[in-house]
């Protein structure tokens, strides 16, 4: 199976791929990493492959004369134009190993456009792909930036149809962590919060919102990490594996 590390910028994508690749081998699992990031400077894993052997910001923004945004874009055209020749490489067999895929460092350059959708297009034909969507949890100061954040992992899995597990990382650092804890696994509790701490039409939007997440809570949970304690890992890691069932058989 295919999993995708997603995520804004900053989010710990590279971290936990690092980090979760590691958990799952020493748990007597098959994986294999891919650095799919152009503009990646030092990934803490080695990968099986990666996409600077192909294609790197830096030398597209001195090849084609881009800023930083403009030569992700173009490294996104130039990945989605190789996708079928990156796609034989020997890493990228998806059914003996879990193929973790760490995700350009811009989610708005390249999952939300048109290439994301491609390349993971790609990789649905080939075999069944979850997502993770990565929120950096020390961000999460109160339930708007909760439901906000949250309700990205859902626009993202309509918008590339793979099961899509919201994960909120860096459990570490999360400033408040029992609140944060208590909504994400007793969603019906947000409505309280929203109640307390929003008003008027954001209120009511909010609430819409939560009642959305809670139903859908019911086959996606999301999931508290920290890849650098470990902690969460192998909830995780049951979260994966009842996504990976859910999106189809292995033919
Ligand atoms: N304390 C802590 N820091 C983390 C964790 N995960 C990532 N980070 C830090 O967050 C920053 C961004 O992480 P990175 O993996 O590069 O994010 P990416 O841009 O999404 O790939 C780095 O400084 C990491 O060391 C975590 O679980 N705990
Ligand atoms: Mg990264």
């Amino acid at each position: 199976m295919y999993l995708l590390i997603m995520g804004l910028a900053g989010s710990g994508k590279t971290t936990l791929t690092a980090a979760f690749a590691k958990w799952m081998r020493e748990n007597g699992h098959k994986v294999r990493i891919v650095n799919l990031d152009p503009g990646a400077e030092v990934v803490p894993y080695e990968p099986d492959f990666d996409i600077r052997d192909i294609v790197t910001v830096s030398k597209v923004m001195r090849e084609y004369n881009l800023g930083p945004n403009g030569a992700m874009l173009k490294a996104s055209e130039i990945i989605v134009e190789k996708a079928k020749q990156i796609l034989k490489h020997p890493a990228f067999k998806p059914f003996d190993a879990t193929v973790i895929i760490d995700t350009p460092g811009q989610l708005e350059i390249f999952m939300l456009r048109r290439e994301g959708y491609k390349f993971t297009s790609l990789l649905k034909r080939r075999a069944p792909t979850v997502g993770v969507f990565l929120v950096d949890g020390s961000m999460v100061y109160n339930v708007a930036d909760l439901i906000t954040s949250w309700m990205m992992g859902l626009l993202l899995q309509v918008k590339l149809d793979i099961p899509t597990i919201p994960v909120f990382s860096k459990a570490d650092l999360i400033p408040d962590r029992e609140v944060v804890e208590k909504l994400v696994m007793e969603p019906e509790g947000l409505q309280e919060y929203i109640e307390r701490q929003l008003s008027g039409v954001t209120a009511e939007l909010a609430s819409e919102m939560a009642k959305l997440l809670e139903e859908y809570q019911q086959s996606l949970r999301p999931v508290l990490v920290s890849a650098k304690t470990g902690e969460g890992f192998e909830e995780l890691f049951s979260v994966v594996h009842e996504a990976f069932c859910s999106c189809g058989d292995l033919s």
